[in-house]
């Protein structure tokens, strides 16, 4: 047994950190069997003379089974693949660190939250519904799962880039992601929503408006993984040194700031690049242009009840608006190193809800109480057992001793006879910890009452309404068309009707719209779901008093940084290679990336004598859409060129910063763009100021003002 003289000794886990500037330790991948012979051996390390011609009896003769390097070899090539996740298959994640404000202090004793504190840390992000190889930019809700390596064990931050689900109870998930995932008899469509199951499931739950307006925004499209929010979800209790508790929601808020792209771009993008996502995130840490999010609380009182201003904070279909509890930063994510090898380190990590660490305990949200189930179960059949945690990804920087012994594919060789507490014969190790050794102990709470099947009253929609009475008008547009859009790929018109009619209760303006995209007359709809079934009577207002809350709005009034962003230069043989160098050069100095097009590759030589200039992309297979702006050159002579006028009028509609200078105005003509429009720059010469005016005007995202009036909206302000 362990004795008072021995647990002494055993301090707090002292562990590979972290300390202010200290060095900060890599996960464990070092340690892979690496491949360094400098010859080619089998996997026992056998040098081989050949491997293009199999041992066989002659030369056209049959293949000789003592042919262990083809046996070999074809094996393992046979077993290479692992299921993809059920859920999440799609995704991308790069290394980084996090450093701790000690903003968190007062709230909890996790020792990686306190003040100066840097942990290493692994972030994947995710599409939800698409198989391993779907593209990225569909419509769908974004995961964003961050592992944290502190000095006291793996704590996973597993969310999403939006704040709210579609379903109240895991009991439910199954049946969303049946109904989501391509249909079964056909297996169509691939990585989207808009088709008839979908649409069916989720106009039947009543808890699904709130997530639905989320997934119909401009959120489920982002431009980037660099610039989308990400979100716990379930509200977390902290608790501190005290004992004292209180509950949280966890926030990330990119430096970058949160945009989307424009659906037209999206759909374009699965085509010209389906690892747009993917390959942005890793262009922009390769050149140095590393993303940063703020971590951030919003803090509420614990409370027998946990509800909070009458959101219940134990349903995952609420947010807490930002007006009522404030984000308050406890840290900055950096995400600096793309991964060595994808399927050791993003395949292979293993998130779980339950990786938490002292300091940080999960709530009686019964979304949550299923995950704490499902993401250690889900690894058993993806990872072939119960040592992926052993996985170089997935250990922890924090010493081990868990006594976990044999199972599939153990990687370890544990010395010693005891694997079992309590024991003598080991002298009582490894021994246990108390709260102030560092041991992770639940904070004691009453647990009673019968055992029901159900849930408490709810009003689905009041959220739902605060969202689209917080959105831009053209925020309000994009959500119609995306309604618009995929009711109009659901083959059952019933279905489609009772969608609808639902929408009502939203919000009358978004019904009216959609209803005369799809060419329904409101009035014929089927009273499936009146107010008064819907919201319950009892329920409490989940808005919080809250009518507008502009934090949930994407479109905003302020700038941001222009990093990793991508301006493309249309150019030719004969322009002006000079300017085109120097707008190169200051688009790089202000941390993007310039990509020269033209009518072909290889390169293109100026008027004058100047240095000819290599062609990043030709016509034939560089897209608008891969561009945050897009500029002419002077000189370039594409004004009767059919296809850059089409690519700069695509660029235009999608309201992104155009500029030209001298004659490659021309070209902005001959697209029919007005100078004088909003995010138009343009100059005789390409000099630094005429650069700094269009980084500049990348700093609004997008020229929204561009944006033509809905059609849709005449008709209701004819009906209002
Ligand atoms: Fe997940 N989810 N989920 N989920 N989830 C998985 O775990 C599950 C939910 C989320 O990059 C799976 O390892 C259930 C909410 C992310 O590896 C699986 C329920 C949120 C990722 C699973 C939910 C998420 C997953 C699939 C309802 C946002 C990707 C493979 C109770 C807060 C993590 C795996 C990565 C992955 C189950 C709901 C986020 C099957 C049962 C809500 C970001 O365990």
């Amino acid at each position: 047994m362990p004795t008072k003289r021995s647990r002494a000794k055993v301090a707090a886990p002292k562990g590979p950190d972290t300390g202010p500037g200290g060095p900060i330790p890599t996960p464990r991948t070092s340690k892979v069997p690496a491949q360094d012979s400098q010859h080619l051996t089998t996997p026992q390390g056998v040098r081989l003379p050949h491997t293009d011609d199999s041992l066989t009896a002659g030369v056209r003769g049959p293949t000789l089974m003592d042919d262990f390097h083809l046996r070999e070899k074809v094996m393992h090539f046979d077993h290479e693949r692992i299921p993809e996740r059920v859920v999440h298959a799609r995704g991308a994640a790069a290394h980084g660190v996090f450093e701790a404000n000690g903003a968190a202090e007062a709230f909890t004793s996790a020792g990686f939250l306190k003040a100066g504190v840097r942990t290493p840390v692994f972030t994947r992000f995710s599409t939800v519904l698409g198989s391993r190889g779907s593209p990225d930019t569909v419509r769908d809700v974004r995961g964003f799962a961050t592992k944290f390596y502190t000095a006291e064990g793996n704590f996973d931050l597993v969310g999403n880039n939006i704040p709210v689900f579609f379903i109240r109870d895991g009991i439910k998930f199954p049946d969303l992601i049946h109904a989501g995932k391509p249909e079964p008899d056909v297996e169509i469509p691939q990585a989207q929503t808009a088709h008839t199951t979908f649409w069916d499931f989720v106009s039947l739950i009543p808890e699904s408006p709130h997530m639905l307006m989320w997934v119909m925004s401009d959120r489920a499209i982002p431009r980037s993984y660099r610039m989308m929010e990400g979100f716990g979800v379930h509200t977390f209790r902290l608790v501190n040194d005290a004992g004292e508790t209180t509950l949280v929601k966890f926030h990330w808020k990119p430096l970058l700031g949160v945009h989307g792209l424009v659906w037209e771009e999206a759909l374009a993008l699965n085509g010209v690049d389906p690892d747009f996502h993917r390959r942005d995130l890793y262009n922009a840490i390769g050149a140095g242009a590393f993303p940063q999010w703020e971590l951030g609380v919003q803090v509420m009182p614990d409370s027998d009840d946990q509800y909070f201003e009458g959101i219940d904070l134990l349903d995952a279909t609420k947010i807490v608006p930002e007006e009522l509890a404030p984000v308050q930063t406890i840290g900055t994510l950096t995400l600096d190193r793309r991964p060595t090898n994808f399927f050791a380190e993003v395949e292979q990590v293993a998130f779980h809800v339950g990786h938490l660490v002292r300091g940080i305990e999960v709530v009686d949200d019964p979304l949550m109480q299923a995950r704490l189930f499902s993401y250690l179960d889900t690894q058993l059949t993806r990872l072939g057992g119960p040592n992926f945690d052993q996985i170089p990804i997935n250990r922890p920087l924090a010493p081990v001793d868990d006594l976990r012994r044999d199972g599939f594919s153990q990687q370890a060789v544990h010395a010693g006879r005891t694997p079992y507490l309590p024991n003598g014969v080991g002298g009582g190790c490894p021994f246990l910890a108390t709260a102030e050794e560092g041991g992770y102990v639940h904070v004691p709470r009453e647990v009673a009452g019968p055992k029901v099947r159900e849930r408490g009253p709810d009003d689905p929609y009041a959220q739902a309404t605060l969202f689209w009475n917080s959105m831009t008008p053209v925020e309000q547009d994009h959500i119609v068309d995306a309604y618009t859009f995929e009711l109009s790929k659901v083959e059952v018109l019933g279905v489609v009707k009772r969608m609808v009619r639902r929408l009502v209760h939203v919000h009358p303006d978004l019904a009216t719209r959609v209803a005369w995209g799809l060419g329904l007359d409101l009035d014929d709809l089927p009273p499936t779901a009146e107010p008064d079934e819907v919201r319950h009577p009892d329920a409490p207002d989940a808005t919080g008093g809250v009518a507008e809350s502009p934090a949930l709005a994407m479109v905003t009034e302020d700038l941001w940084p222009p990093d990793g962003r991508v301006v493309q230069i249309l150019a030719d043989d004969g322009a002006d290679l000079a300017g085109l160098m120097t707008l190169r050069d200051a688009i790089v100095a202000a941390g993007a990336a310039a990509h020269v097009v033209a009518t072909h590759k290889g390169h293109i030589s100026g008027r004058k004598r100047s240095d000819p200039v290599l062609v990043d992309r030709s016509f034939h297979t560089a897209s608008p859409a891969e561009a945050d702006a897009v500029v002419v050159a002077a000189g370039a002579g594409l004004a009767d060129e059919a296809g850059a006028i089409a690519h700069l009028q695509a660029a235009f509609r999608h309201h992104k910063p155009i500029g030209a200078w001298g004659d490659g105005t021309e070209l902005l003509v001959a697209a029919g763009i007005d100078t004088g429009d909003p995010g138009v720059v343009t100059s005789d010469r390409s000099t630094k100021s005429f650069a700094a005016a269009l980084v500049a005007a990348m700093g609004a995202h997008r020229h929204w003002e561009r944006a033509p009036e809905h059609p849709t909206l005449h008709l209701v302000d004819q009906e209002a």
